[in-house]
């Protein structure tokens, strides 16, 4: 499988599914199926990378008796990566050590958890870590072998036993392989089948050995368990998403027909409150003139103005307050003008004033300016901050199952390359 595949793979779900990156990680070295990775974890000193040397049978790995691995070293040997890792020690924590340690768990097939048997019991850190193993190999099938290290340095056999009984009860569920990397050296340097013996290797090697057989089928069943979560995962999402979406159409759709059936009752009351107004004078007198000597008199003119100016505002009242029942109050600000006050969708819609007659009817008494009353105030509902709130959030969840819907595809896509390879 291409790797460009697989990182397309991480690229698409990775967003999707944050939580997921150390297992997208971790599934991206299971399908490019690299040689089995053997690791050591332990606190530091406590004679990992001696474990390493005698495992592999020559010192691929630096020893020392100060706090000397701190980087991830990597062996070939007989078809096993051997990973040797810094130990871990809450006060020499550096983000390396972090990194590498990072590293060692995301790569390993098998973790040798080592504890040195001077050291006694098993801390809270090492418990710690112990049960995270327990708990990872619970569900990914990942193996971990213990190793008790060191145990030339126990002064006779009863001590032995009664370390090992002690560390055995903290590590149920493991079995304990103790083991003496320096006897193992003098034996195999010495030729000392008896030294070799004691040391414990030859008992390790055969568990390793076994655990190595059983790496392909641990392998397939993480495989099948992290795309099973992932795609389980998306699905779950989908679904949600899925729903919310169909959810908020709705409501959007419904809002809208209520609007518009709510502002066609308006206008046709409102319509039909000026219909006698607009027909109660006959001849229409606004356009009279009024002169000086009217000043003080009350005039066909004046009073015919008068009669639409309370016409008009009653109209503008009621669909106002049906218009700010719906949120539709102000102009978006794209439409903005200098003037604050004539920022409202009314003017915007209605015009600055109404003086005559035949505005009137051409706005309420005629079916065309109704319905252009009707669209205006339709396309400003539309911009009203909580249409277009809504608006945003469909589109963003529409955006959010696309991509949902992508990172699916993608993992599909890799799981059957995978089961092809
Ligand atoms: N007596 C005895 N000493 C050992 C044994 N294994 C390792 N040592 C010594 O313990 C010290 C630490 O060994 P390392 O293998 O470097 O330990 P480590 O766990 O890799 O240490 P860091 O890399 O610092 O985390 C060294 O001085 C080793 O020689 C053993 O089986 N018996
Ligand atoms: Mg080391």
């Amino acid at each position: 499988m291409s790797s460009e595949m697989r990182e397309q793979a991480t690229r698409d779900v990775l967003p999707v599914l944050p939580g997921r990156a150390h297992d997208l990680a971790r599934l991206h070295r299971l399908v490019s199926r690299g040689e089995p990775v053997v690791t050591v974890i332990g606190k530091y000193n406590h004679g990992k990378s001696s474990l390493l040397n005698e495992l592999i049978g020559h010192d691929a790995f630096s020893v020392s008796d100060k706090r000397e691995t701190i980087v991830l070293a990597d062996r070939l040997h007989a078809g096993v990566r051997w990973l040797d890792a810094p130990g871990l020690d809450a006060d020499v924590g550096a983000e390396d050590d972090r990194h590498a340690l990072q590293a060692a768990w995301l790569k390993s097939d098998i973790r040798l958890f080592v504890h040195a048997a001077k050291e006694g019991e098993l801390d809270a850190k090492e418990l710690a870590l112990l049960h995270e193993l327990r708990e990872d190999g619970a569900r990914t099938a990942r193996q971990t072998l213990f190793v008790l290290s060191q145990v030339d340095q126990l002064a006779d056999e009863t001590e032995r036993e009664k370390i090992e009984k002690a560390v055995s009860a903290q590590a149920h569920g493991f079995a304990l392989n103790a083991v003496s990397s320096v006897r193992h050296r003098k034996g195999r340097e010495g030729g000392k089948t008896l030294m070799l013996e004691k040391s414990g290797f030859p008992a390790l090697n055969a568990a390793l050995r076994a655990a190595l057989a059983r790496i392909p089928q641990a392998r397939a069943q993480e495989t099948a368990l992290l795309f099973g979560e992932m795609n389980g995962e998306l699905l779950a999402l989908r679904a949600a998403q899925t729903l919310t979406l169909e959810q908020l159409r709705l409501t959007r759709q419904q809002q809208a027909h209520e609007f518009e059936r709510g502002l066609r009752a308006v206008i046709d009351k409102v319509s039909g409150e000026i219909e006698p107004v607009l027909n109660a004078f006959g001849e229409d007198r606004a356009l009279v003139p009024d002169h000086a000597k009217d000043h003080y008199g009350i005039t066909a003119g004046k009073r015919e103005r008068a009669h639409i100016q309370i016409a008009y505002s009653r109209a503008c009242i009621a669909i106002d307050s049906f218009l700010a029942g719906h949120g539709v109050v102000a102009l978006p600000a794209a439409q903005h003008t200098a003037a604050h006050s004539l920022n409202t969708v009314m003017i915007a819609v209605m015009g600055v004033s109404v003086k005559f007659r035949k505005d009137l009817r051409r706005m309420f008494g005629e079916a065309a300016g109704r319905e252009r009353l009707h669209r205006d105030f339709t396309h400003y509902f539309e911009l009203s901050d909580d249409r277009r709130a809504l608006a945003q959030r469909i589109a963003q969840i529409e955006a959010a199952l696309g991509a949902a819907e992508k990172a699916s595809a993608a993992l599909r896509t890799l799981q059957m390359q995978e089961r092809r390879e």
